[in-house]
């Protein structure tokens, strides 16, 4: 492959899957992105607390958030720095699943995700809720690497993908919206790859 070369789009895949001004990665190239260090996770004390606009909050450890039921899935992943990679293998427990769980009120709207390290993002929750969306723990078969997010980090397909938070902690369920942390900072809230709505 030349230097200058576009990776091409697989055989039997549909180019309109590759939305305009993103090219294709290597295949066995997935770039890592993200501000600030790795977070070094320990699993005994690790949570994930689902709060604000939901009848029933939950705070839940690491033994309890495997008990949920997962799924494995492709999808395809966009992001803003105009990379993307078509058809990977995503595994993780459904967002649909714990919303069914936490019963978020008649009041949410949004959905606020928090990190370590204090990194935000946020999604309409009529984003959130559907059946792309997973709680991500592994890709292509493999748990996901530290790198990547483990141990846990949202997918949401549809997005560009900052609004795939990485080492998840928290997801806040909010009645009007707050910018997260690349929204405050000129990236566009709506952040759909095939409207090409990146920046403001
Ligand atoms: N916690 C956290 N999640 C994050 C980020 C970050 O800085 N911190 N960067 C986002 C951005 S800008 C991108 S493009 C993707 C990159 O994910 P990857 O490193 O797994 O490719 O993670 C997103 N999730
Ligand atoms: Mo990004």
């Amino acid at each position: 492959m030349g230097l200058f070369t576009r990776n091409r789009i697989p055989e039997g895949v549909d180019p309109k899957r590759l939305p305009p001004g993103q090219t294709l990665t290597a295949p066995d190239k997935w770039p890592l992105l993200h501000f600030g260090p790795v977070p070094k996770t320990d699993l005994e004390t690790w949570s994930l607390k689902v709060f604000g606009e939901v009848a029933k909050p939950v705070t839940l450890g690491y033994e309890q958030f495997k008990e949920l039921p997962t799924k494995e899935i492709p999808a395809d992943i966009h992001c803003v720095t105009a990379w993307s990679r078509l058809g990977d293998r995503w595994t993780g427990v459904p967002i649909q699943a714990l919303l069914e769980m936490v019963q978020p009120t008649p009041d949410a709207r949004y959905v606020m995700a928090h990190c370590e390290y204090g990194y935000t993002t946020s999604v309409p929750l009529s984003v959130l809720d559907d059946d792309d969306v997973l709680l991500c723990t592994g890709w292509n078969g493999q748990d996901l690497s530290v790198e990547h997010g483990w141990p846990l980090r949202l997918l949401i397909p549809k997005k560009y993908f900052w609004k795939s938070a990485k080492w998840l902690r928290g997801l806040e369920f909010m009645s009007k919206n707050r910018l997260g942390f690349w929204e405050q900072r000129g990236y566009h809230d709506e952040a759909d790859p095939f409207k090409e709505t990146r920046y403001w």
